[in-house]
């Protein structure tokens, strides 16, 4: 193997355990050496003959297992950005990304080529398929800089459309060597992975830092309550991460069994060393139910796209309910006031800021938005906190227009952007409304045209097409006017109330 191409550390440690089991999927398990020889042949197609992509944007459709991971480390071994899509996104979605990209490349399992085909074509992107990028080829690969930008993932956030996050090698490895720390990782760490392959939890938390840690990662096409439940029991597992919602959906699936199956699931969740939840608040009695359940004292941590993880309650020690524990290693955080005044005192809210090596590199293409994203070297993360006993409380959003459904962060403007394009609708305020399955659910008002009719059904249908199914409204108001200030602004707080039996 040419040394000069392993400086992208991930994959240069993967050389140090080529023989163990890195991936589990429906296909069986596959090697550290098969990631790394299959990871090859893909750069080589992706190269086709050039020396470097430099940094060529390749977004990929591949669903999770091996293949997954192969077409991404392909990818950045060739020198390309990879850029994950959502599996669930509608054409509208997708085109979104390979335009905002700029996509040079396009890796689809051919599952996914009825849907990208015409994209590619209209914008003249070659589009390949996983089985044309697993067939062996020969071609020396060039050497990459982990400063080099690695990935950019799509997050929504103030703006109604979603912003590209870039992330570099370098980014990552502090991302993943200070979860790697913080939490012991192993090489006999098994965890079983759920979460989708296009944002950063499923990605870093899970993914990479099981590769890095030369463990095995057993792989979910998708969440399914009585499968995870299946895994639990019959597999060596000792790792699982995920949100809010897949605790709350396992622990309604434990409910509904007879007692005798309820302890035999009871007993397989008591095995495992480390369960970890974040990307939303878990809810207390969510923490203290799967205790009962499973023995199992979750551990609660606070990240987001543009840094990884930057909170988390301890692995050894006090994991208090309601928080999200310290700042993880080598990670820097802060809270401030309205006047960007560090918060010194314990008790004074504050926005979070973080800086450190784990901070993303830029929002792709937008020199603005990155720098109204950072003060004095930090990034501001918008959202709201406070020190109580040496343990940060995440208190909630400084925007309205953020939404945090099943994990997912939804932006309210851009589904209203959306829903002005229906023909019923005149004008249309989206906010999250709380839910405890969803911890929000997305629900909108609208003020429909002059003898018009509109139901929730009808609604989502139309939207379906246009929006992830995670985007969609889940409740509707029709009104004849929306809540609006002095200035004519729509008041987001009132809209909320429109939802509420006792309005507050
Ligand atoms: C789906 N449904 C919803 C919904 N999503 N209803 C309300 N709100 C939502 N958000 C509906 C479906 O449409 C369907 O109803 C029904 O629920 C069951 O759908 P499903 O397909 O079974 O749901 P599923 O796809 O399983 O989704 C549940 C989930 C998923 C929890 C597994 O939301 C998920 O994977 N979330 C994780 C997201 C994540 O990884 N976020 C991390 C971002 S990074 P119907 O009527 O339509 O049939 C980040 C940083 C950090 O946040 O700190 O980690
Ligand atoms: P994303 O942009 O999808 O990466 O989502 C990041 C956002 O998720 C953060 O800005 C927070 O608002 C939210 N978040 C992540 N973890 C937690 C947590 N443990 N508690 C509350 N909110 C969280």
């Amino acid at each position: 193997m040419n040394q000069r191409e392993l400086s992208i550390p991930l994959i240069e440690r993967a050389e140090g355990h080529r023989e163990r089991v890195a991936i589990i999927d429906r296909e069986g398990e596959h090697s550290y050496a098969a990631l790394l020889e299959a990871s090859a042949r893909v750069a080589g197609h992706l190269l086709a003959g050039a020396e470097d992509l430099q940094e060529a944007r390749v977004t990929f459709m591949v669903p999770p297992g091996f293949q997954y991971v192969a077409v991404q480390w392909g990818i950045w071994r060739a020198g390309g950005i990879a850029v994950p899509h959502c599996l669930t996104h509608p054409p509208r979605e997708l085109d979104y990304v390979l335009e905002d990209t700029g996509a040079q490349l396009v890796v689809a399992h051919p599952e996914y080529l009825p849907v990208l085909a015409p994209l590619t074509r209209q914008r003249g992107i070659r589009l390949l398929s996983t089985e044309a990028v697993f067939s062996p080829i020969q071609c020396a690969l060039p050497s990459i800089d982990p400063a080099r930008r690695a990935m950019i993932l799509y997050t929504s956030g103030t703006t109604s459309r979603p912003k590209g996050v870039v992330l570099t090698h370098n980014n990552l490895t502090a991302q993943i060597t200070s979860l790697i720390q913080a939490w012991a990782w192993v090489p006999e760490d098994h965890i079983l992975h759920v979460l989708p392959l296009h944002h950063t939890h499923g990605i870093v938390n899970a993914l990479c830092c099981a590769l890095w840690a030369g463990a095995r990662c057993e792989m979910l096409p998708r969440f399914d309550e009585v499968e995870v439940w299946r895994r639990f029991q019959e597999r060596p597992l000792t790792l699982f991460m995920a949100v809010p919602t897949i605790y709350v959906r396992l622990i309604r699936y434990w409910e509904s069994v007879p007692a005798e199956q309820q302890q035999a699931l009871s007993a397989a969740g008591r095995k495992f060393r480390l369960m970890v939840s974040g990307s939303a608040a878990l809810p207390v009695q969510v923490f203290r139910r799967w205790q009962d359940i499973t023995g199992q004292v979750l551990l609660e941590r606070y990240g987001m796209t543009e840094i990884g993880m930057a909170l988390s309650n301890p692995l050894h020690g006090e994991r208090r309910p309601g928080t999200v524990g310290q700042p993880l290693p080598g990670v820097s955080v802060r809270l401030v006031d309205e006047t960007g005044t560090p918060i010194q005192q314990e008790g004074v809210p504050g926005e979070i800021q973080v800086k450190g090596p784990n901070v993303f590199l830029e929002y792709w293409q937008r020199p603005d938005a990155t720098r109204q994203a950072f003060r004095d070297g930090w990034f501001c993360t918008g959202d709201m906190a406070v020190v109580e006993q040496g343990y940060y409380r995440i208190l909630g959003r400084k925007s309205v227009d953020i939404i945090k459904t099943g994990g997912y962060k939804v932006s309210a403007l851009e589904i209203e952007d959306v829903l002005r394009e229906h023909p019923a609708i005149a004008e249309c305020a989206v906010v999250g409304i709380p839910d405890p399955e969803w911890g929000e659910r997305v629900a909108a008002a609208v003020v429909l045209r002059p003898s018009q009719t509109l139901t929730l059904e009808t609604l989502k249908a139309w939207a379906r097409q246009h929006l992830a199914p995670y985007k969609l409204p889940r409740a509707l108001k029709i009104v004849r006017s929306l809540p609006r200030n002095a200035l004519g602004k729509v008041t987001k707080p009132a809209v909320k109330d429109l939802f509420s039996e006792q309005p507050g």
